[in-house]
């Protein structure tokens, strides 16, 4: 039985990670940080308690600026591939805490790639970095492949770079399995609630429900290429069994406007909107409500700009060309952006409808 480690398991990826390896006969080891309250949403339908037989599944509390704990963690499991999920990954908040996001995301990287060299593992650990197409920021040319000059533009992306880079580094020195998967925007209905995509389908489902006013957002031009995270964590695993230690580029080589996908979202249950007005004075209108269960009067303002959501510095354009990972390996997305929207949009719609009845039931008393 193979033995993995992820830290970041209790993310977006990380939870569906440890799922697909539990059902690929592996045994998962996760690191997990120590919160206040419990924040294993993600991975709870998958928790096995200490004290049942077989565990395949076990969370290990740590932190990645803390080596000590990585490396006593990596000791004693002795893994047989590392999956560095872990990190600070809000491009946004970086801007705001900087130093921190640099110590998780490019030092973090350094002390797990050393704690394997330290424990004398080279020979027997893969290592998997999620590396980022933030890395190629300002972008010097479109579509991006694994040649792409890279030009970042955030402290989480240069923090990205460093550990791209330290990665290939490790590789080289000491011939370790260390590979970059260079993943593009991947969603879905467990994607945290202040990335772009869940903001909208979240704010779209509950104010279909009367439970919210109006989606504010910044950039509505910007261009991402979106896949589904399930599809995106089989490309992960895929790269960790290849003969040769490689990195590789993961895109749809589709990309898509914020407005597209708010316009997609509202779509998807039948309200259809329109955009007017210019740059921070820009707002959405519904003009059409073909869903007796969701009304909504046509005329009614449902998305607004707030300029406090623009970034200091913009990724304005990305577009993922997987050519290689297609033709050396056979991965291909399953999802189309399509698919991925009605994922997120229904499985908020039966959130929203959940929490209109507890309200429900509040005020009943
Ligand atoms: P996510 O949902 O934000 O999950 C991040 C995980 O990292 C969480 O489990 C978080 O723990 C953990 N973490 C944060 N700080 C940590 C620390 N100091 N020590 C240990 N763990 C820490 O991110 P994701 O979307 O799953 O992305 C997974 C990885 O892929 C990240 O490295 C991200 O930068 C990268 N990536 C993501 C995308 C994407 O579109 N999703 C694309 C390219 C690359 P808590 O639950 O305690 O916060
Ligand atoms: O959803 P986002 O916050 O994702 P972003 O910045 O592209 O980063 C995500 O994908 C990266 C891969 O390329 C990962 F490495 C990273 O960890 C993370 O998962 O923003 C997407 C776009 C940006 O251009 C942003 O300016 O949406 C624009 N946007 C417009 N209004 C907004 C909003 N983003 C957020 N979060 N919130 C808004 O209200």
């Amino acid at each position: 039985m193979k033995k993995a480690l992820i830290t970041g398991v209790t993310g977006q990826d990380g939870a569906y990670l440890a799922e697909f390896l539990i059902k690929r006969d592996y045994e998962v080891h996760g690191i997990k940080r120590r919160s206040s309250l419990i924040n294993t949403s993600r991975i709870d339908h998958i928790y096995q308690d200490l004290q049942e037989e077989n565990i395949r599944f076990k969370l290990h509390y740590g932190d990645l600026t803390d080596s000590s704990t990585i490396i006593r963690i990596i000791q004693e499991i002795q893994p047989d591939e590392i999956y560095n999920l872990g990190a600070m990954s809000h491009v946004q908040v970086s801007f705001d805490n900087p130093e921190y996001t640099t110590d998780v995301n490019a030092m973090g990287t350094l002390r797990v790639l050393e704690a394997v060299r330290i424990l004398g593992l080279t020979k027997k650990t893969k290592i998997y970095q999620a590396s980022t197409s933030e890395l190629y920021g300002w972008v010097q040319e479109v579509p991006q492949n694994e040649r792409t000059p890279f030009y970042p533009r955030s402290p989480y992306a240069v923090s990205k770079l460093y550990a791209y880079w330290i990665t290939v580094n490790y590789r080289e020195a000491y011939k370790m399995f260390a590979v970059n998967g260079i993943l593009f925007n991947h969603e879905s209905p467990t994607r945290g609630e202040t990335f772009v995509t869940r903001k909208i389908t979240m704010g779209v489902a509950r104010i279909a429900l009367g439970l919210q006013e109006k989606i504010y957002l910044g950039n509505l031009d910007a261009q991402r290429d979106w896949g589904h995270a399930k599809d995106y964590i089989e490309a992960m695993w895929l790269i960790m069994q290849q003969k040769r230690p490689e990195d590789f580029v993961i895109a749809t080589g589709v990309t898509t406007k914020i407005r597209d996908f708010v316009e997609m979202s509202f779509s998807e249950i039948g309200i259809e909107i329109e955009f007017f007005g210019m740059g921070v004075d820009e707002k959405a209108r519904v003009t059409n409500c073909n869903n007796p269960d969701f009304y909504i009067e046509p005329g009614k303002e449902v998305v607004a700009v707030d300029a406090r959501y623009f970034r200091p510095t913009e990724v304005d354009l990305l577009l993922g060309n997987p050519e290689k990972v297609k033709s050396k390996i056979g991965w291909y997305p399953k999802n189309r952006l399509q698919d991925l929207v009605k994922d997120m949009v229904w499985s908020d719609i039966k959130a929203a409808t959940k929490e209109q009845h507890i309200r429900g039931n509040i005020a009943g008393y």
